[in-house]
């Protein structure tokens, strides 16, 4: 079963509940079973600087759903944490989640890019990801650790267990 990392981010209506409730659906997507979470990090945003600051973290899974069949999945927990898809890019959301890899492919199609096309340069994601799983390679672009060391993740608070 190819091994799926997932990112997670909201910056809307409780973004650290949205995360969290994200991260139990995760637990329950059909023909898979859970891995690992990171922890939750609080991020700036990237994009357009006038909307709320981010929630972030990362989860694994191992799947048996096709690239396209665990979007859906993943798209249908979106919709019911009530993201709408009529904001700007890279604009606020309650809830978004990307595959950033899954196994070793490399998918280019109209509705999928597998490695998330962003993933290599942006804190948010990489950290997160080296907490779970330091050693990744992404497939095309190189090793995690290599990114991780390129990127800027001073901005990254961990949220505390409890607050
Ligand atoms: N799509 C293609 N590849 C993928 C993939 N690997 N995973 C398509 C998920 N979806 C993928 O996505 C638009 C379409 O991308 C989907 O219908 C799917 O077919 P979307 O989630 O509706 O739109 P989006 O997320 O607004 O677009 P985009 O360009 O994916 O935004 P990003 O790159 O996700 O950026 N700052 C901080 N600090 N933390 C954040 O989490 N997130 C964003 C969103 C901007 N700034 C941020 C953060
Ligand atoms: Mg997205």
């Amino acid at each position: 079963m190819p091994r799926a990392y997932i990112g997670i981010g909201s910056n809307l209506d409780a973004p650290r509940r949205q995360v969290e409730s994200a991260l139990q659906s995760l637990r329950q997507v059909p023909q898979s079973t859970w891995v690992a979470q990171s922890p939750l990090y609080r991020s700036n945003p990237v994009g357009p600087q006038d909307q709320p600051d981010y929630v972030n973290a990362a989860a694994a899974i191992d799947t048996e759903l096709e690239a396209e069949a665990l979007l859906d999945a993943l798209q249908e927990i979106e919709n019911r944490h009530g993201r709408r898809r009529d904001g700007q890019r890279w604009g606020a959301r309650t809830l978004d989640l990307d595959i950033l890899l899954y196994g070793d492919q490399c998918i280019s199609t109209e509705r999928l890019h597998v490695p998330h096309p962003e993933m290599h340069c942006r804190g948010f994601v990489l950290k997160p990801l080296h907490d779970i799983e330091p050693s990744l390679m992404i497939p095309g672009v190189g090793s995690l650790e290599d990114l991780l060391a390129r990127v800027s993740t001073t901005d990254l608070e961990p949220l505390a267990d409890a607050d």
